[in-house]
């Protein structure tokens, strides 16, 4: 999502690096550099002027210019005010202290809004609360048939009315909420094109009719600037508690999520990566700004791996990696783990010290399932004890999967390096290593 701001703020650092000593000159170049990237990622120029001139008051300083790598220096402070400009700490959504704990989205006509209280649906279900949807949109024809749809396929209840109005129905189940046991409430408000009184009026009037604890205005990433404008637009007149930003995914240029903090004061609480309901991650300003600066994610990374990896699976394997019997048994159990996670691409992304060009590698996820279908053509004796694999059974096991014998000598070439890999992380360099990325700047 970030790739050419990225890539853009690199090539401005890179001419500061393994310089001895800055001039104040050196650093209004690479400056101007930055500014360049941030206007063409579409920050608003409002968030880069202040941007810039608090960048220029700290890299300007004593320490920077004597320090003994002032280069590194000046990505450290771009990288905090990255981090400040993005509000710094995590906002979590605001749960009432007495349930239910009503959520009102709002926004322009195909932000995100419906898909993403199903995201919302799903992630409270996971939490185990019981949310309740209510399709509020009675603008657009499916609109709510589309909210009911998405309510089924999560087996999470949808609220039904005969009510034509909006305000009404969103009163109505709000009420039957607090009867009926639900914890979490979901508001599923109209879009329109572009912001209009009618519209805000009935915003408005859900807002006294509900008094939801949070009301997150829902942009789309992808307009960039714009977002911005309509993000002023909806807080004025609804005061927002925080927004969430999607299509993150896409090829945003990444302005939106840096300016609209700045803009609003209002925090930028969770990122929509995908159309599917479990595209839903927390915006953790520090970890963006890593991500901006090629820092990789390693964190999130962690955390997407926690959830699908149980810890007693963590605990077997190392156990097993330490005994040294990882087999291909569990190589296979380790692929597929990995294609939960995600396309190799999003895993690369998140990993530190990868270059952008590697980073930007095409890689071919058809890999992946071409090495777990010959493994399974494996018998399991040949999985437990890869050396009795020999040419007679390569052949057999490339005939059994649609590969060739050299897509087998790959495999096994790769299991190989990464049982000696597996090794060597167990011992503990790894993980040192990670800790270091974590902490540090790892340029
Ligand atoms: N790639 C991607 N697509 C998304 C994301 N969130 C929503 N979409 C897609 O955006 C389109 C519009 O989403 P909706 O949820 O219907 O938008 P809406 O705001 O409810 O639209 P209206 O009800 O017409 O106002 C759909 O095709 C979604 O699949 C996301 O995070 N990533
Ligand atoms: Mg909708």
């Amino acid at each position: 999502m970030f790739e050419s701001l990225s890539e853009k703020l690199e090539t401005g650092f890179r001419k500061l690096r393994g310089r001895g000593k800055l001039s104040e000159s050196d650093v209004k170049e690479a400056l101007r550099e930055v500014r360049v990237a941030l206007l063409e990622a579409d920050v608003h120029f409002d968030v880069a002027k202040s941007f810039i001139e608090n960048i220029r008051e700290k890299a300007v300083g004593e320490s920077v210019l004597q320090s003994l790598k002032p280069g590194h220096q000046v990505v450290k402070v771009v990288h905090e005010e990255l981090v400040e400009l993005m509000g710094r700490e995590q906002s979590k959504l605001t749960i009432a202290s007495s349930p239910p704990t009503i959520i009102m989205l709002a926004g322009l006509q195909g932000s995100g809004k419906t898909t993403t209280a199903g995201k919302l649906a799903k992630q409270f279900k996971k939490e185990g609360t019981r949310p309740l949807l209510v399709p509020a949109d009675v603008q657009r024809p499916g609109a709510i048939h589309q909210l009911k749809i998405l309510g089924k396929e999560l087996g999470v209840d949808c609220y039904e009315s005969d009510s034509k109005d909006p305000v009404e129905i969103c009163r109505s189940a709000v009420s039957m909420a607090k009867t009926s046991g639900f914890n979490r409430v979901i508001l599923d408000t109209a879009g329109r094109l572009h912001i209009d009184d009618a519209l805000m009026d009935e915003l408005q009037k859900v807002k006294s009719a509900t008094t939801p604890h949070e009301i997150l205005f829902v942009a789309d990433a992808m307009l960039g600037q714009e977002a911005v404008n309509v993000a002023k637009g909806f807080n004025d007149a609804l005061d927002i508690t925080g927004v969430i930003l999607t299509k993150m995914d896409g090829d945003a240029r990444g302005g939106a999520a840096l300016s609209i903090r700045h803009v609003t004061g209002k925090p930028i609480k969770l990122i929509g990566t995908g159309e599917k309901l479990d595209k839903l991650e927390p915006f953790h300003p520090e970890r963006i700004a890593g991500r901006i600066l090629n820092k990789g994610d390693i964190l999130s990374l962690i955390e997407k791996a926690e959830e699908i990896v149980s810890k007693e699976d963590a605990e077997k394997l190392a156990n097993k990696i330490h005994k040294n019997v990882f087999d291909l048994e569990d190589f296979l159990s380790q692929l597929r783990q990995m294609k939960k996670l995600g396309s190799m691409q999003s895993v690369m992304k998140m990993i530190p010290g990868l270059s952008n060009k590697m980073k930007n590698t095409q890689v071919d996820d058809k890999v992946l399932v071409k090495t777990e279908a010959i493994i399974c053509s494996m018998t399991p004796k040949e999985r437990r004890h890869h050396k009795v694999i020999n040419s007679s059974r390569k052949k057999r096991i490339a005939r059994g999967s649609g590969t060739h014998v050299s897509d087998v000598n790959r495999v096994l070439k790769q299991f190989d390096q990464t049982k000696k890999m597996m090794k060597q992380f167990s011992s503990g360099g790894f993980a040192r290593k990670m800790m270091m990325g974590k902490g540090g700047l790892p340029f």
